[in-house]
Formats: C-alpha cells, sequence, structure tokens
C-alpha cells in the first residue's frame, strides 16, 4: 500500500495540484487520477470539494473568459452558447467495448446495419484512445469531481469519480449528480464507476475556438467499458457525451451491474399522483424517447380537480424489488436537464419555476432585458424586445428563424421545483405500481392502452417507435424504433435485457401494469388529436383506475386494454374525436407488427426470447381476427 501511495504522489509530483489533498483521497482513486494526469498531460490538477465558493470562482473564470454570461433578470442564472457543431448527443461515435462482441450487442441478421448500441474491440478501440487521449489536456486544467448517483450513502446509490478539462461540464456535474467531498468517505476503497472526459482540444490549440467552446467535434468518441466500468468520453462538452454520470454511467454502465444485480436501469421518469379525495398516492414510471415528454409529463399541472401531482424524477429511473416484492425506484439525479423549447408557464409552469435561479442556460436565446427566450416563450416576453439568438445575432420575434436551437436545454435543480415530492432523495425509493411507454406516434397508436401481462407489456416496450428529435444527430421526420426509449442507451446485448425484463416476472416480485400513450396522435390536417400537457392527467387517472383494479372501464381490443367509451374525463376539454384518437386501423396495425417482427428479427435474432415471439404471434393473430 504504502509503495504505490508513494509513487503515485511521485508520478503526480511535477504537476501543481492547485486545490484538494490528493494524498487524502482513496487509494484507488489515487491510482486512476495518477494514470490519466499521465496520459492526458493537464497543466495542473483540481479536486473538487462541491462547495459554494468553489461554483463562484468557477463561474467567474468562465464569465471573464466569455464562456458564460449572467442572466440579470433572474437570480444566479447563466447563458451558455455552445459552439454551434456540438449541440446534441453524437449516437454515431458512442460505442460499448467488451472482450465478446455479443456481451455489447445482439446478433443482427447478415448484411444488417445493428442500431442497438455499437460495439468496438479493445483492440481497435485502444487505437482510437491512443488517437486521441495522450496530451489532450495539455494547458488546461483537470477537475477530479466525485459524485453520487442517488443520495450520498443510500444503498441504492452508486458512486463515480470524473476527470474532465471543461469547467461548463463541472458546474453541469454539481446540478445534476450530487458532488462532495463525503463522497470519498463513502466511497473508502471500494470500486467506483471511472468516468474521464475531455473536450478534446489541448493548449495551443490546433483548431479555431467558436464561442469560446473549444470542443473537436470531428473527433467525438464515446466509449464505455462496462466490464471495468469505466467511461471515456472525447470531443464534446454536449450533455449526454461529457455529463457522465447522466447516460453514460446512469443507463449504459448502471444497466449493467442492474443485469447482473437484478434490478433495472431506464430511461425514465418517475411521479406520485394523488387523488385528493381518499389520498391515495400512486407512483407511475414512465419511458419516452428523448424529446418526447418525460420532463412534461413528471411536472404535470393538472387541468381537472382533484389530483395532486409531485416529480421523483424527469429522464433516469433506477428500481428494484424489495424483499416483500414490492418494486421502488429512485431518481439517480439530482437536478433536471430539460428541452427548453416549448417550455412556458401554460405547458410546464413548474419547470419554468424551477430554472429561475441557479441555473444554466445552453444554446438558448437571450432578451434585452437580461432573460432568456425561447420558441414557445411568445405569449410570455414583450413581443417588440431584442433578441440575441443561440447564434448570436439580432432578432425579433415573428421573424424568420429561431432564437434558440431546438435542442437548447435548461439546467437546474430539481430540489427547487416547486412540486419536487419529499420523498425523492428518500433511500428506499417510492413504490412504483405502473410503467408507462409511448413515443411520438402521427398516425394509428391510440391515446392509451393497457398490455394484458408482464410479458406482453414487455413486448409492447421492445415495440416502441417515435419520430426523430433534436436530441441526437438524426434529421427529418423519420419514424424510429426506440424499444423502451433506450435504443441511444444500450450497455448490453439487446436481446439479453429484454430476456431479464421477462425474468423479472417471479416470485415474490409484484410486477406493475404496463401500459402505452401516445399524445402526438395527428388528424386529417396535420394537427394533434389530443390537447397533451396538463390535460394528460385525464389519462393517468384513467390509468391509476386500472391500477388499482377498476374493471368496468376497459374494454378488450386486439392491441390491449381500451378505455371503455367516455370512461376518461373530459370535462372542459372542447371537442376531442374518441373514435379517431382511440381507433385501430387493421390494415396500419399489421403492417405495424410484421414490421416490428421484421425490426426484432434484424436486430436482435438469435437472442431475443421466445416468449416476445409467442407475444408478437398472439398479437398478430388478435388483429387479424379482430
Ligand atoms: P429528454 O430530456 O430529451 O429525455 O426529453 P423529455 O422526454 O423529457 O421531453 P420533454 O418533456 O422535454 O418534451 C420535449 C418536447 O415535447 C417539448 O418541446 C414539449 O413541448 C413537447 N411535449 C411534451 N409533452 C407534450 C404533450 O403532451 N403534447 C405535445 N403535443 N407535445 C408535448
Ligand atoms: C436525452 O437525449 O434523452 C436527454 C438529454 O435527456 S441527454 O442528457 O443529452 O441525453
Ligand atoms: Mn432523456
Amino acid at each position: 500500500f504504502h509503495e504505490v501511495h508513494e509513487i503515485v504522489v511521485q508520478k503526480l509530483g511535477h504537476i501543481p495540484i492547485v486545490k484538494g489533498d490528493f494524498a487524502h483521497l482513496p487509494n484507488k482513486v489515487q491510482r486512476f487520477v495518477a494514470a490519466w494526469v499521465q496520459e492526458c498531460r493537464p497543466r495542473a490538477v483540481y479536486i473538487c470539494d462541491g462547495s459554494d465558493e468553489e461554483a463562484h470562482e468557477i463561474i467567474h473564470k468562465l464569465e471573464e473568459r466569455g464562456l458564460l454570461h449572467k442572466l440579470r433578470k433572474y437570480e444566479e442564472c447563466y447563458i451558455c452558447r455552445t459552439d454551434p457543431a456540438d449541440v446534441a448527443r453524437v449516437e454515431s461515435k458512442t460505442f460499448v467495448t467488451t472482450e465478446d462482441k455479443y456481451d455489447s450487442v445482439a446478433h443482427v441478421r447478415e448484411g444488417v446495419q445493428g442500431i442497438m448500441g455499437q460495439w468496438m474491440s479493445p483492440e481497435l478501440m485502444e487505437v482510437e484512445m491512443n488517437n486521441r487521449f495522450p496530451g489532450c489536456m495539455a494547458g488546461r486544467c483537470m477537475y477530479i469531481i466525485p459524485f453520487s448517483m442517488g443520495p450520498i450513502g443510500s444503498p441504492l446509490s452508486k458512486i463515480g469519480v470524473q476527470l474532465t478539462d471543461s469547467n461548463y461540464v463541472l458546474l453541469c456535474m454539481r446540478i445534476m449528480t450530487r458532488v462532495s467531498p463525503k463522497v470519498w468517505e463513502v466511497l473508502g476503497d471500494n470500486e467506483f464507476v471511472r468516468c474521464v472526459h475531455s473536450m478534446g482540444c489541448p493548449r495551443p490549440v490546433q483548431r479555431k475556438v467558436i464561442n469560446h467552446w473549444p470542443c473537436n467535434p470531428e473527433k467525438i468518441l464515446i466509449a464505455h467499458f462496462p466490464e471495468i466500468r469505466e467511461i471515456c468520453s472525447y470531443g464534446s462538452g454536449y450533455g449526454g457525451n461529457s455529463l457522465l454520470g447522466k447516460k453514460c454511467f446512469a443507463l449504459r454502465i448502471a444497466m449493467n451491474i442492474a443485469r447482473d444485480e437484478g434490478w433495472l436501469a431506464e430511461h425514465m421518469l418517475i411521479m406520485g399522483i394523488t387523488e385528493e379525495k381518499t389520498g391515495r398516492e400512486t407512483f407511475i414510471a414512465a419511458a419516452f424517447p428523448s424529446a418526447c415528454g418525460k420532463t412534461n409529463l413528471a411536472m404535470l399541472n393538472p387541468t381537472i380537480p382533484g389530483f395532486k401531482v409531485r416529480v421523483v424524477g424527469d429522464d433516469i429511473a433506477w428500481m428494484r424489488f424489495d424483499e416483500n416484492g414490492e418494486l421502488y425506484g429512485i431518481n439517480p439525479e439530482a437536478g433536471f436537464f430539460g428541452v427548453a423549447p416549448g417550455t412556458n408557464m401554460k405547458t410546464n409552469p413548474n419547470a419554468m419555476l424551477t430554472c429561475l435561479k441557479n441555473s444554466i442556460f445552453t444554446n438558448v436565446g437571450e432578451t434585452a432585458d437580461g432573460g432568456f427566450y425561447w420558441e414557445g416563450l411568445e405569449d410570455e416576453v414583450d413581443k417588440n424586445i431584442a433578441i440575441t439568438t443561440w447564434l448570436g445575432e439580432n432578432w425579433r420575434i415573428g421573424q424568420p428563424g429561431k432564437a434558440a436551437h431546438p435542442n437548447a436545454r435548461f439546467t437546474c435543480p430539481a430540489g427547487q421545483c416547486p412540486i419536487i415530492h419529499p420523498k425523492w432523495e428518500d433511500p428506499k425509493g417510492v413504490p412504483i405500481s405502473a410503467i408507462i411507454f409511448g413515443g411520438r406516434r402521427p398516425v394509428g397508436v391510440p391515446l392509451v392502452y393497457e398490455a394484458f401481462s408482464w410479458e406482453h407489456g414487455v413486448t409492447v416496450g421492445a415495440c416502441v417507435k417515435s419520430e426523430a428529435t433534436a436530441a441526437a444527430e438524426h434529421v427529418g421526420k423519420q419514424i424510429m424504433h426506440d424499444p423502451m426509449a433506450m435504443r441511444p442507451f444500450m450497455g448490453y446485448n439487446f436481446g439479453k435485457y429484454l430476456g431479464h425484463w421477462l425474468s423479472l416476472n417471479k416470485a415474490p416480485h409484484k410486477v406493475p401494469k404496463i401500459f402505452h400513450v401516445n399524445w402526438f396522435r395527428l388528424n386529417e390536417k396535420g394537427q394533434f388529436l389530443w390537447p397533451g400537457f396538463g390535460d394528460n392527467i385525464r389519462v393517468l387517472d384513467w390509468v391509476i383506475r386500472r391500477v388499482h383494479e377498476e374493471e368496468s372501464i376497459a374494454v378488450k381490443s386486439p392491441i390491449g386494454w381500451l378505455p371503455k367509451k367516455g370512461s376518461i374525463n373530459m370535462d372542459g376539454l372542447g371537442p376531442v374525436d374518441w373514435n379517431e384518437l382511440f381507433s385501430l386501423p387493421k390494415h396500419y396495425w399489421e403492417d405495424d407488427i410484421r414490421e416490428s417482427r421484421r425490426f426484432l428479427e434484424d436486430q436482435a435474432n438469435g437472442d431475443v426470447p421466445p416468449a416476445i415471439w409467442k407475444e408478437l404471434d398472439e398479437l398478430e393473430k388478435r388483429v387479424k381476427e379482430g
């Protein structure tokens, strides 16, 4: 132990530690840091303590440099414009590396391009890494960030250490995760998830730096090593690429741990809905693909009386069955990284109120009076005010073009949300009674339906599809498969992942009911058939009644239980075309099932559990006969 310790200190010897006490870090952390210091060759090392002074110091530095700009309309809010080439997740450069390829990805049909995760061999990955990381932090400071996903010290939580050369990333990590020196104590000599991030822009810079945002879009690489619980990310400062606690750790790495330990790490919101008449509270977890409404649903402002909604999490859920077989979920994150455009006091007042202080706004517009602006705020700011767009151009409401990037985001502390659930940091989590899947489905898919069984529900999840959004690099309105809303976040073999879901239906587990919703069905004129947002409580009301075994409100259909006509509260809504909202065009469903079958055969042929094929066969038969 002492020998190793000495070597470590020697190795860091010529690199100044500008803050923190290296010698007091857990031994494994010292070795991890020393190895990466040697590789990345930063000018200095800074051990973060998560304090407010630290935040002020970093913010001050970034303001001086011009990367952050204070929004004087609010308290401690800052705006940041990135290099316009670094605005979303880059799925094409995201890889999982394992010894055996089929631990990472499923067997695909010959000649087919797999889309459920990408594997890179350890050999090739080594070449790619060597082509990027050596010297990548030259002239920059390496920040050491101790963080906990989940409440510090909770048995459900996991610890990570992120190294980064970006202080923007540090500021966001401080909001999105729990950064604290207490993490070192809890960690002791145990294992942690190793997270390494670099903007890939060593000094002297080779590439023109735009907006004071050094990055390296041509060489982006986001590498996951689940076997050693390590993540290496290069070239991008965008959320899902750089805040490694989020998708890389809490989904791709965590789902590997979850498979081994018998739990679930999912791209889901968690919310509690209390019926005021009885005081009964029901917790729901829901998975929708990126930019398809999780944050909005989680913080929903009910348009009908009698319900109180409170948010536990808006993006990621870790769920496990307790000793009595009840499913409990926690939100491993500490903040919201939400889509800004479309968010306003009508659609999501709770999100608006959460981000009026201590928040960071990335790639939004700015009004002349020091406020933020994005598409959707037309009715909430002075129509004539001068606005600077996310690209730095002068602009006014009503002019062509956009003020914010469609994937512009707010980063804010979850604890500030007016409807944050009092149990959101409960180490035990909250009991989950229903799981909802959904996506953007312009045609054919009804507002809501309920699966007949766990196996059927898992199949419904495996067949989730959605229109592409701006959260990743995809273009156009193509409908993409996005099983369980996890396509971009798969950390191991997709077929085995489905098997893991199925395996959870065993004694003493009480598996929750599974539903599918679609807020995005269009009429012939291309308008939404359903008002969505706060009115989604009407659908949740139906879901809750089903969870509590109300039988008379459902009718059997070929695809699952549908609401009986009139069983969804439509009081005070304008005209809603029930028949159109719930119609099941037979040809559409026949095609859809054929296409889903094809997708599963293409993407995970031999790895898809037989129970899924059986469910598809039965569904097909019901649709044919129905
Ligand atoms: P990620 O953070 O990328 O995982 O996204 P998310 O699933 O949390 O999506 P979010 O709630 O941020 O919504 C994304 C977009 O969908 C926003 O522009 C919303 O305005 C829009 N949206 C959300 N809910 C609804 C709804 O019920 N109906 C309609 N029409 N649009 C919605
Ligand atoms: C998503 O794309 O699903 C997000 C944003 O929640 S990111 O953190 O970039 O993944
Ligand atoms: Mn998400």
